[in-house]
């Protein structure tokens, strides 16, 4: 069911719902999904709208969203023609909207998981990196080509992009013009599994499938408290966690959860069925 409407959104984004997970789609492949002002505004529009999910218990609540690009690309990055003949204070400004926006998908109640394929460049990669889960089509591949454009990078990616690859290899990217291949960015941190072409979308989903059958407080404390943890110094940081736990194991999901394996109803954890769904090496899908 398409719902772009529901959101009012621009021709460039669309959204189809499979239950409680909203699969939003660039829908620029023209040009490769390039990101202008029209893109940013509708994504802020969709991520501050979006039904404040996993703690409604609404029909049509949203629990997940799978972000992916349409076309032969995920994203050429930031709309080059947008900025070719602006002032300095609209691109600050312009590069502050696209952070709001993005913050707003990293650190929003619902999980967002990216499903990566041909370009990922500049912009589109900051948007990937605002995800908390990235699934790489093998073809995909990964640039930062600012440098070239005599630009920076202007959407989060100094500070989100040093946290899956590190400074150095930042540095080298935005240097050299290196490009990564889908099996490097699996092997990097750029990307969480890879898949076979074509393969991405049906994965992103089934892991939405997983992801939102947690409970709800523990995808919370994932999502909201456990980034600020690993960021903050170490005595805050255990505060914050006993804090986390006892918010979490002290909600009804959590007692019937706990009920349910006392009273052997519950699966077992299975590094076998892990293998059989997620497969052995780090990654491979
Ligand atoms: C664009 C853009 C764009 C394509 N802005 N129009 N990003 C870049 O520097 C990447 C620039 N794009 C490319 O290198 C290539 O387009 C791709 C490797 C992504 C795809 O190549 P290809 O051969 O499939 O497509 P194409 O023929 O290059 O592009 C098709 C059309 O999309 C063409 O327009 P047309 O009118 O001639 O059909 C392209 O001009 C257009 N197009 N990419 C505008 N990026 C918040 S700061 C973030 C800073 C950045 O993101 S910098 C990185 C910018």
């Amino acid at each position: 069911m398409t719902h772009s409407t529901q959101f009012d959104l621009p021709s460039s984004l669309s959204v189809d719902l499979h239950d409680d997970i909203a699969v939003l789609s660039l829908s620029r492949p023209e040009k490769r999904n390039a990101i202008d002002f029209a893109m940013i505004r509708g994504l802020d529009r969709f991520f501050s709208e979006l039904p404040d999910s996993i703690f409604s218990e609404l029909p049509d609540s949203i629990r997940a969203v799978v972000i992916h690009g349409k076309g032969d690309h995920f994203s050429a990055g930031l709309d080059l023609s947008s900025i070719s003949d602006i002032d300095s204070s609209a691109i600050l400004f312009g590069s502050q909207a696209w952070h709001r926006v993005f913050d707003r998908i990293e650190h929003g109640n619902v999980p967002v998981i990216a499903v990566l394929h041909g370009a990922v460049v500049g912009g589109g990669l900051e948007l990937a990196a605002a995800a908390h889960i990235r699934v790489a089509e093998r073809g995909t591949f990964y640039a930062l080509p600012e440098g070239s454009r005599g630009i920076f990078v202007g959407g989060g990616a100094s500070v989100r992009v040093p946290q899956l690859i590190g400074v150095p290899r930042m540095v080298d990217m935005m240097l050299t013009g290196r490009t990564y291949g889908a099996e490097e960015g699996v092997a990097l941190g750029l990307s969480h599994y890879l898949v076979e072409p074509g393969e991405g979308l049906a994965k992103g989903l089934e892991l939405a499938r997983r992801v939102i059958a947690n409970a709800p407080l523990s995808n919370f404390g994932v999502i909201q408290a456990l980034p600020r943890i690993a960021r903050a110094d170490p005595e805050t940081g255990l505060l914050l966690e006993s804090l986390m736990i006892s918010v979490a194991a002290a909600d009804d999901e959590a007692k019937v959860r706990l009920r349910a394996f006392l009273d052997k109803r519950a699966q077992k954890v299975s590094h076998k069925d892990s293998i059989a769904a997620f497969g052995a090496q780090p990654g491979a899908a």
